[in-house]
């Protein structure tokens, strides 16, 4: 059940013909009682009417430029059963016929910014406190002071510069996604943009793993907080190959498969030794370096899920057998999802090889707690001069990432070039 409610100019103390210079409703818009219906401007102040009662606008009788004056007809509510008038009036009666216009004239609220009064005197100026140059009505101001705004800043686009309601709206939303754009994270870090890539061509959308969406928050922490570096070096391993290749009828009677990964995870413990740094990680507050005295790798495996890195503990206990059978048990498991969270902890340094795969170089992100991290690329024969000739040599593309908070650029240096060396020959170790 609904009602036709005419709303008119109330009484505007000794003013008449003020200029209507905004109408801050639509039609077919909901409001509520004490929204301002029209801004009005007379020689001394501007105003707002207030809607005496919430309601749908049916019309708007009034255009902006107008003079109105008291008692003229403005604006045609639709006001619903449930409609909140401000001041107690009798309630509407039951309707069983067809809608019937009543007529109703806005009155003054005290909650109306004070803006309408009978009063002679009392037709304030709404112009107060900030912006008081800036030409807006007093329902665009009080929303202003509401939101904190300044109105100086805030470009007008109603008549004769007007600062008008939408420009309040605009000037928030434009405010807001230039916060998305540059603090979107709240943390001061840029935000991706939202973009409809539909508009390019067609697309599809494939909710990411929950071990990939776990492994993005660690590797977007770590790439945040690590300061990396990432130094290069090729390991000579023409005759670990020779030797690993050599073993592998005696590995396979043991039903195992020596790849060069175990000989790496060996000679990295070996250079873990005698860069102790290396096998460390930093205290939370940044103030001490934690010296392990244990070799537990991590080896990144990869799986249909996404990236797992489960621990290998003890490397420097474990011969290389040792080591081949259990990294095949752990990618095994890590690829049937089998890993629980404690095969994946405890590491001292980490190890990632895609030397299976291909490529010549990549840099790896540490893994925190972790300071360093060894990426293995393919390893290729590559020309090397030796004794006035270049001779073909496998070599063994390293790619190391290291925590420069921890980790100097020189010590980084001499880490990767004792590794190779401990990969060139593999008899360092016994040293
Ligand atoms: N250079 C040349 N060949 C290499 C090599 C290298 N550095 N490393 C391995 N190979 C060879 C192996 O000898 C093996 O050859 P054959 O089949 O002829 O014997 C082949 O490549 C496949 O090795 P593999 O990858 O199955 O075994 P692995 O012990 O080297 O590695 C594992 C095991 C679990 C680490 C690996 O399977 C894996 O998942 N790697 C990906 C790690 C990853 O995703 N890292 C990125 C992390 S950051 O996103």
């Amino acid at each position: 059940m609904s009602n036709l409610k005419e709303v008119r100019v109330p009484d505007l103390g000794n003013v008449s013909g003020a200029a209507i210079i905004e109408i801050p409703i639509k039609v077919g818009e909901s409001i509520q009682a004490e929204q301002a219906l029209i801004t009005l401007e007379s020689d001394k102040a501007s105003m707002d009417i207030p809607a005496p009662f919430a309601g749908k606008v049916k019309e708007i009788k009034v255009k902006v430029g107008d003079k109105v004056s008291k008692g003229d007809f403005i604006v045609l509510l639709e006001v619903g059963a449930d409609a909140a008038a401000v001041e107690e009036k009798p309630a509407p009666k039951t309707e069983t016929t067809a809608p019937k216009v009543l007529q109703e004239t806005a009155k003054p609220t005290e909650t109306a910014t004070a803006t309408v009064n009978t009063d002679d005197t009392a037709i304030s100026s709404a112009e107060d406190d900030q912006g008081d140059d800036v030409h807006a009505g007093p329902g665009v101001r009080r929303l202003a002071r509401e939101f904190g705004l300044d109105l100086n800043q805030i470009k007008g686009t109603g008549q004769k510069g007007r600062v008008v309601k939408e420009d309040l709206q605009n000037f928030v939303k434009s405010r807001l996604s230039q916060t998305g754009q540059s603090s979107g994270t709240g943390s001061g870090l840029p935000s991706a943009p939202q973009i409809d890539f539909s508009q390019f061509g067609e697309t599809e959308n494939k909710p990411l793993s929950r071990i990939k969406k776990l492994s993005a928050q660690y590797l977007h922490r770590n790439w945040l907080l690590v300061p990396h570096v990432t130094q290069f070096n090729d390991a000579d391993i023409t005759e670990l190959e020779a030797f690993r290749k050599a073993q592998a009828a005696f590995a396979a009677k043991q039903n195992v498969k020596l790849t060069p990964l175990v000989f790496i995870m060996k000679a990295v413990v070996t250079a873990l030794k005698a860069f102790p740094a290396f096998n460390s990680s930093l205290s939370a507050d940044g103030e001490q370096l934690i010296l392990k005295k244990y070799f537990h790798i991590g080896i990144a495996v990869d799986t249909p899920e996404g990236l797992v890195v489960p621990v290998i503990r003890d490397v420097d206990k474990k011969s290389l057998l040792e080591l081949a059978k259990e990294l095949a048990e752990v990618s095994n498991k890590a690829r049937l999802k089998q890993l629980s969270s404690a095969d994946m902890q405890g590491s001292s340094f980490t190890i990632s090889s895609l030397g299976g795969i291909g490529g010549t170089a990549f840099t790896p992100i540490v893994n925190l707690p972790d300071v360093a991290i060894l990426g293995v690329s393919k390893a290729q024969f590559k020309p090397q001069y030796q004794d006035g000739e270049f001779i073909p040599r496998l070599m063994l593309p390293l790619c190391l990432s290291y925590d420069h908070r921890v980790i100097d650029g020189a010590e980084g240096a001499r880490f990767i070039v004792f590794l190779a060396d401990c990969l060139s020959d593999i008899r360092r170790w016994l040293l």
